[in-house]
């Protein structure tokens, strides 16, 4: 009897733990950019979406945040980072915020040549 209890308490702290866990994430989000500028105002924007911790790397174009899947998600944050003029992998920036960048951040030539 007691081992049935231990197994079924067992059972039940499980998912517990797991959604606990699960809370804190770290995902890599693939954003255009060009300079070091361009890096804190992507940062800044992650953060602003809730990301506790974001840093991206103008090398790989690699944006990586941490965030509280409570407060946050990688589509808020997609979505925060788009609206300031840079593109992710799902979102692209606005046209006319794009425009409004800094001459060394427009990042995509196709863009400018208009
Ligand atoms: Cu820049």
């Amino acid at each position: 009897m007691k081992q049935i209890k231990m197994a079924l308490m067992a059972l039940l702290l499980l998912p517990v733990a797991n959604t606990i866990s699960a809370q804190t994430k770290t995902e890599t989000i693939k954003v255009s950019g060009n300079c070091g500028m361009c890096a804190k105002k992507i940062e800044t924007a992650a953060k602003d979406a809730g990301a506790t911790t974001a840093v991206w790397n103008k090398k790989t174009k690699e944006l990586k945040v941490t965030f509280d899947a409570a407060t946050s998600s990688n589509d808020a944050i997609q979505k925060m980072v788009a609206s300031v003029g840079y593109d992710t992998e799902k979102y692209t920036a606005d046209e006319k915020v794009y425009k409004n960048l800094h001459e060394c951040c427009q990042y995509d030539n196709k863009r400018t040549s208009k």
